[in-house]
Parts: C-alpha cells; sequence; structure tokens
C-alpha cells in the first residue's frame, strides 16, 4: 500500500480563493458571450459565476474524500501503524464532516440557482450570488479544524514505509543500539541513518537482497522487554514482526549495551510470534572468542546468515508460486463453467 500521494490538504480560505477566482473567470466569460435584456445577462453571469465555485468546492472536497484509503478496510499492519499516529475516529469523523459539508454546499448552490433564475429585480440577483457565498464560507468555515487534523493524518500516512507484500520479509529484531540497523546496510548495502546512541531507528527501515531471491528486510526499532508499555516506536517493531515478516533476525550484543540476560528474555518474548528465529552477533569484529562465547548460544555469520535467509526466501517463493497456480487453476476451471461432478452426476470422493 502506498500512501504517498494524498494530496495536501489545504484550509477552507485556500478552497474559497481558488473557487471565487475561477468564479470570476466564468463569470467574465459568460459576459462576453451573453444576450438578451440586462436581467438575462446578469442571470447567465451569475449563474455561470455559482456553478463554477460550486463544482470546484465539491470537487477539492470529493478529491479529500477518495484521497483517503477506508480505514476500516486497512490490512492489519497499516491499521496498527495508523493507530500508533491516529485518531482513527477522529479521523473518520474529519472525512464525514468533509462529506457533510460537500452535500449542504451542494443544496445551497441548487437553492441559489433556483432563486436567481426566479428573480425579478436586477439588485436581488446580486443578492442571492453574495448570500451563495457567505453561506458556503461559513459552511468550509465549519470543517476548518477538520481539514486541519486531515493534513495532519496525510503527513503522517506519507512517511508510512511501503511493505512489498510479495518480498519474502525479515524483521531484524533486538535491544536498541545492538546494530540492527548496521546489519541492514551489510545485508542490503543500504544506509540508513546510524549513531552511537539508543533508539536511532523511530521508524522502519527497509532494504532489500536480491541475489538469487526476493528479499525485504525491515530493520526495526529498537525495542525492550516491557509489553505492557510500548511506546509508539516500539509497537511499529512489533507490527512489523507480527504482519509482515516470515522470519526474524535477532541480534546480539554481548558488549551489553542492556543486559545479556534482558536480551535473551526479549529473544524469549519474540518467540511467542510463532515465527522462524535466526541468530547474529553484532560486533564481533571488537570482540575476542571468549568474549563472543559469553552468548552460549549458535548464532551466524554474516556470510551464513546471508545465505540461509536466501534459502528460506527460495522456499517461501516456490511455495507461494504454487498456491498462485492452484488459485489460476481454480479461476479458470470456473471460468469455463467446469465443476467436479463426474459423468454419472455423482461429486467424485475424495
Ligand atoms: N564495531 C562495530 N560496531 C558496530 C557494529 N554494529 C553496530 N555497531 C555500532 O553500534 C552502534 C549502534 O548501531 P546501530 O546499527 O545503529 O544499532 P541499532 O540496533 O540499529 O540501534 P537502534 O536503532 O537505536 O535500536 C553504532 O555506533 C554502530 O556503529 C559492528 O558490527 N561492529
Ligand atoms: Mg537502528
Amino acid at each position: 500500500m502506498n500512501f504517498q500521494f494524498i494530496p495536501k490538504i489545504e484550509n477552507s480560505q485556500f478552497f474559497l480563493d481558488v473557487a471565487f477566482k475561477a468564479g470570476t473567470t466564468s463569470a467574465e466569460r459568460a459576459r462576453s458571450v451573453a444576450r438578451g435584456t440586462r436581467m438575462d445577462k446578469s442571470k447567465e453571469i451569475e449563474l455561470a459565476r455559482i456553478v463554477t465555485v460550486k463544482k470546484t468546492i465539491c470537487k477539492k472536497l470529493d478529491g479529500i474524500l477518495k484521497a483517503f484509503p477506508s480505514f476500516d478496510q486497512l490490512n492489519p499492519f497499516y491499521s496498527g501503524l495508523v493507530s500508533c499516529y491516529i485518531d482513527i475516529m477522529l479521523a473518520k469523523k474529519s472525512l464525514a464532516a468533509i462529506a457533510w459539508a460537500n452535500g449542504m454546499i451542494e443544496r445551497v448552490f441548487l437553492q441559489s440557482m433556483s432563486r436567481i433564475k426566479r428573480a425579478q429585480e436586477l439588485p436581488k440577483i446580486n443578492g442571492y450570488r453574495r448570500a451563495l457565498y457567505g453561506r458556503a464560507s461559513s459552511l468550509l468555515k465549519q470543517i476548518d479544524d477538520k481539514l486541519l487534523y486531515l493534513e495532519k493524518v496525510r503527513y503522517a500516512m506519507k512517511g508510512f514505509p511501503i511493505i512489498k507484500e510479495k518480498y519474502f520479509t525479515v524483521a531484524i529484531a533486538g535491544f536498541p543500539n545492538v546494530g540492527k540497523t548496521t546489519l541492514l546496510s551489510k545485508l542490503s548495502g543500504s544506509t540508513p541513518e546510524i549513531k552511537e546512541y539508543a533508539f536511532t531507528t523511530k521508524s522502519l527501515n527497509l532494504g532489500y537482497m536480491e541475489e538469487g531471491a526476493k528479499v525485504q528486510l525491515i530493520d526495526t526499532p529498537g525495542t525492550l522487554n516491557r509489553f505492557e508499555k510500548m511506546n509508539y516506536i516500539e509497537k511499529q517493531a512489533y507490527l512489523a514482526i507480527e504482519h509482515c515478516a516470515q522470519i526474524i533476525v535477532y541480534v546480539f550484543d554481548v558488549t551489553e549495551p542492556y543486559p545479556l540476560s534482558d536480551q535473551k528474555k526479549l529473544l524469549e518474548e519474540l518467540k511467542n510470534f510463532g515465527k522462524p528465529i535466526l541468530f547474529y552477533l553484532s560486533k564481533t569484529d571488537i570482540l575476542s572468542k571468549e568474549e563472543q562465547q559469553k552468548l552460549e548460544m549458535p548464532v551466524l555469520s554474516l556470510e551464513n546468515l546471508k545465505k540461509e535467509v536466501i534459502e528460506k526466501a527460495k522456499v517461501w517463493e516456490k511455495e507461494r508460486e504454487e498456491i498462485e497456480a492452484l488459485a489460476k487453476e481454480k479461476e479458470t476451471t470456473e471460468e469455463k463453467g467446469e465443476n467436479t461432478v463426474d459423468e454419472e452426476g455423482d461429486y467424485e470422493d475424495y
């Protein structure tokens, strides 16, 4: 899913300025071609003006309504991510308010149109047009706070990672500062931000490997072993592990920016996701053999980790292809109107 293209949500004054300007252009165009009495001309000009104003505003509001995904239909990963940053109820209410304003503007426009058509006196025509401008402005001003909130929502969603669902996905997990991002860059060749202090990674970093299989690596923010009071940064890591990853690479660091016993406890918690876990020991370049053995667990070297990930990705890709082929076969059978009934009309036994 890709939320990068939701257009910027402007405030009500911006919409009004654009609409009124477009209205003036339409009115001038109508003035140059209008025929008949002064009354006919005036009606023609003002109708052209308000049609454009209404169309411009409603098109903008419609655009906002269409640009946002349905919050109820997001997949669990994005839905979880959205709730880390956004008050979903408020976002839904804001969209509902936009839809309401859109409908109201349509209604007041129709009223004004019919009044202008029926007007008997010249000054009344301008009066009705001004009244419409006033009502449209006040309706839009009423949703200004909603527009402002939706702009915040858009801005947050724009930063969401674009997860490729067709890629075998690996979540790199572990305590803060253990070397997860460094591992991502070693595996994928990408250059994300790496700093000496903990909690450098505030959102999900993505990297890719395409050697023999397509692999998507998600470098998750460092998490502490505190499931009850996770902050929104840590929650993202869990969402990626739970909903996106096929396997987890757990990074240990025996230089202990955090105690090894805590790192092992976190690993035990991650096992609850029921996903295969590969172990990697970081910073071996600055550790003696004895120091490395402090972990008392078998770990994979960078090279073997890479090989293991690619092997697992190949198996997963093959399974995926088989499942897709099965689905296609079923689709073709259904299209041809075939079923599993044999010639005698009985269903075959399986
Ligand atoms: N010598 C050495 N330093 C490393 C290695 N891996 C990471 N570091 C250093 O450890 C620090 C933290 O590395 P990161 O890769 O940012 O760690 P992280 O787990 O992503 O940290 P958070 O994003 O804060 O959770 C940085 O100063 C790195 O340069 C390694 O293999 N060898
Ligand atoms: Mg990091």
